[in-house]
């Protein structure tokens, strides 16, 4: 393995690590009442998942000079609009699926009126913590925090994105179709996480916001092009949910509407896309640049 490699693998550990005890002092104890709802909370959002969001955070907020304490709440922020959007596709109104991040989903686990108030609980918090901590010195800038993350989670980015999605199962879609579905889907809050993360910093541009922005879309919709191809391409035991499921239920994909070799090179296009938008930060943009590397390149 190279230098850069090792580097780069200890960094993530370390932010994972970091991620995984800030939220678990976030979320509400697991035996305060109501039990069942927190520790079902507990649940979706703890030990598990590859906390790419936060990563984003943090790797954006490296460019800004943000504090380590403003990003792991803004990374733990958009994590947690991120489990509840997983624990609501799961079920059976949705996707109706029995596997995440290697463990029985919420419903099956709890049931389904739980998982529903798992998922309008963690959207609840995720802005509770966003405005409750200081995150930035001008008021003004927090609250265009908080604006951001609304916009992505709600009916013009994620939740929109679903909507699309669940409408567009057994119908064909253009690639302009599927790529506007993803960019709300998906792309919307991995934006935000970047966002959020150079926010939580004071030193930054509106050029360079501009940069960051044109990476942040790119790498938000290779993510979907990489889920798309490994939804066709891994097991079901590598990625920890059920593989294949896109193809199964009829739901267009980059796989089934451009083919699996035409995706492949869409996501290696928008990898190199992302690394000429942070080109000119030099080597301040080095975590990004090796995670517009991870997201792509990744086999899970
Ligand atoms: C219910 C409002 C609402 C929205 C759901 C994001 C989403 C919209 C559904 C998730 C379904 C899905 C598999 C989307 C593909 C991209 C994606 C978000 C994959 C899962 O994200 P990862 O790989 O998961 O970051 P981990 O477990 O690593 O956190």
């Amino acid at each position: 393995m190279k230098i850069a490699e090792t580097d780069f693998q200890a960094w993530m550990g370390g932010v994972q690590a970091r991620m995984e005890t800030a939220l678990s002092r976030l979320l509400p104890a697991a035996h305060v009442a109501p039990v069942k709802l927190h520790a079902a909370m507990r649940y979706a959002s703890l030990e598990g998942g590859k906390r790419v969001r936060p990563l984003l955070a943090f790797a954006a907020g490296e460019l800004s000079e943000a504090p380590r304490e403003r990003l792991e709440i803004a990374g733990a922020a958009v994590e947690l609009i991120h489990a509840y959007s997983l624990v609501h596709d799961d079920m059976p109104c949705m996707d109706d699926d029995v596997l995440r991040r290697g463990k029985p989903t919420v419903h099956v686990e709890y049931d389904e009126a739980t998982a529903l108030l798992v998922g309008d609980a963690l959207q609840s918090l995720a802005f509770q913590i966003l405005s409750e901590n200081k995150l930035a010195d001008q008021p003004q800038r927090q609250l265009e925090m908080v604006r951001t993350l609304a916009v992505a989670a709600g009916s013009r980015g994620m939740a929109g994105g679903q909507q699309i999605d669940l409408d567009s199962t057994g119908s064909a879609l253009t690639p302009p179709e599927l790529e506007f579905m993803h960019i709300h889907k998906t792309g919307a809050l991995i934006r935000a996480a970047v966002l959020l993360g150079f926010l939580c910093g004071e030193k930054i541009s509106e050029s360079e916001k501009k940069q960051l922005d044109r990476y942040a879309k790119a790498v938000g919709l290779a993510f979907q092009v990489v889920d798309d191809v490994l939804d066709a391409d891994a097991s079901t035991a590598t990625l920890g949910k059920t593989a294949g499921k896109d193809s199964k239920q009829g739901k267009p994909t980059y796989v089934s509407v451009v083919g699996l070799p035409a995706a492949r090179r869409m996501a290696e296009e928008l990898r190199q896309e992302a690394r000429e938008a942070v080109r000119d930060f030099g080597g301040r943009a080095h975590r990004l640049t090796a995670l517009a590397d991870f997201i792509v390149l990744r086999k899970f």
